[in-house]
């Protein structure tokens, strides 16, 4: 621990993602691929192409972008504000999703183009002994702790729900998994000093409703859940600063919980002695409380509870439905799994329609909220089709749900994620 680290300021960037010459771009070309029907449509000048995502009656097709600031080709969802999904390709490199293809969600398109790193305070305040106004310097003099963790969108892969829910239609890119650098939230908590009996602890970053009677974006945990120790303020992601777009300079980490709760731009920590009502809590991201947060399409009458932690998935990476694989061949398949809120167990799959499963071999273990890498080999059909469903379980037990869950937010997808693999005609080249 004896690097020195610095933050330098972030430099004004394009701010592509307020500028209207991108919306302007998306309707021009949205009105013509309508007047065009089923021809081929040139991408804008700023889309660097297309996309084909896979979502039950489409729409599929988006344009890809290389238009937004720190940020390399992503598969663009909404203008304003940025909703930039990672498209699936990028899991196959690594466990650890690059800064500059790492997903972006935002709620208003009010963000801080450029930030003065030498003037820019982490307030602490509310029910506290002492209030505090911290400087990046301040924060960077504090204990350094690390951790890799997932950071998952409540709302990721919603465009998968069947029946279809309003919300960003994404298909599984708004993941990403991170090595995060910062301190803990307990050490700053701790200086402010939390009075006895505070009910919880809210934070806000410097993004701003674009209508005033907008709620502003904050969200809040239990105090005990904010001292753990593991919930942190990071100030770098894989080794580096954060891009804007991902919360620069500072953002909170709540390792194994939903992303909702990791609020970016983090500027604003309050100490409340009352619950938080504010509509990011009482209203927005709440789950049907029931097991799976899992309710029939149409059913009323449920109670509601806040979203928190997340539940097990796993992917196929390198191969997707569609994929042709040689009649007899030796297919090798790899792919991702978490285990949500605590490790990865065991990662099984299944090539008869999971009547039978077994267990894949798992990569390295990067912590209890890290991606994990998962391989296996299965020698494929004469013809017909290759069926394979991967299923992963979490050191609690859990495991994703065998059916799809189904809820109106379409939040917490948990399924068995299934590729259907063609088989080549026999003659037609090798495995
Ligand atoms: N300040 C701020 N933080 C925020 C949000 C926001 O709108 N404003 N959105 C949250 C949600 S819902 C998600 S999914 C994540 C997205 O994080 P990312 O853009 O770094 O991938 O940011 C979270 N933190
Ligand atoms: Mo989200």
């Amino acid at each position: 621990m004896t690097e020195t680290l610095t933050i330098t300021a972030r430099a004004t960037v394009k701010p592509v993602f307020q500028s209207d010459r991108v919306a302007e771009d998306r309707r021009r070309f949205l009105v013509g691929a309508g007047a065009l029907g089923g021809l081929a449509v040139a991408a804008p000048a700023w889309a660097a192409g297309f996309v084909e995502l896979d979502l039950p009656g489409g729409p599929n097709r988006r344009p890809l972008t290389t238009a937004f600031p720190e940020k390399g080709a992503m598969i663009l969802q909404r203008t304003r504000p940025p909703l930039l999904e990672t498209p699936f390709g990028v899991f196959d490199k690594d466990v650890v999703t690059p800064n500059d293809q790492f997903f972006v969600r935002w709620h208003w398109a009010n963000i801080p183009t450029q930030i003065d790193v030498s003037t820019f305070k982490l307030n602490v305040h509310g029910a506290v002994d002492q209030t505090l106004s911290l400087a990046l310097a301040d924060l960077l003099a504090m204990p350094r702790v690390e951790l890799v963790a997932v950071n998952q969108c409540s709302g990721n892969s919603r465009g998968l729900f069947q029946p279809r829910v309003p919300g960003a239609q994404w298909e599984n890119g708004a993941m990403g998994n991170a090595r995060w650098t910062g301190v803990r939230l307990r050490d700053v908590l701790d200086r402010a000093g939390v009075k006895r009996g505070s009910l919880g602890v809210r934070f806000a970053g410097l993004d701003e409703a674009v209508v005033p009677t907008g709620p502003k974006f904050m969200k809040s945990l239990d105090v005990d859940h904010a001292r753990d120790g593991e919930v942190m303020i990071a100030y770098q992601m894989n080794g580096a600063q954060l891009p804007l777009l991902n919360g620069f300079p500072i953002r909170l980490i709540v390792p194994g919980w939903y992303s909702t709760y990791w609020v970016k731009m983090l500027s604003d920590i309050e100490v409340l002695a009352a619950p938080d009502d504010n509509y990011w809590m009482a209203t927005a991201y709440r789950i049907p409380d029931v097991p799976d947060a899992n309710v029939k399409p149409g059913e009323t009458g449920f109670k509601t509870t806040p979203i928190s932690r997340m539940t097990p998935r796993s992917f196929f990476t390198n191969v997707r439905t569609g994929t042709p694989v040689g009649p007899k061949a030796s297919v090798s398949l790899r792919g991702i799994a978490f285990g949500g809120d605590r490790g990865v167990s065991k990662v099984e799959l299944s090539a008869d329609g999971g009547r039978t499963w077994r267990a894949t071999t798992l990569g390295p273990d990067q912590g209890p909220y890290s991606f994990r890498r998962w391989s296996d080999q299965v020698v494929a059909p004469t013809s017909g089709a290759l069926t394979l469903d991967v299923r992963c379980t979490n050191t609690r037990g859990d495991r994703q749900s065998a059916q799809p869950i189904w809820n109106p937010p379409g939040f917490m997808r948990s399924a068995i994620e299934r590729v259907e693999l063609p088989i080549r005609k026999a003659g037609k080249g090798a495995g």
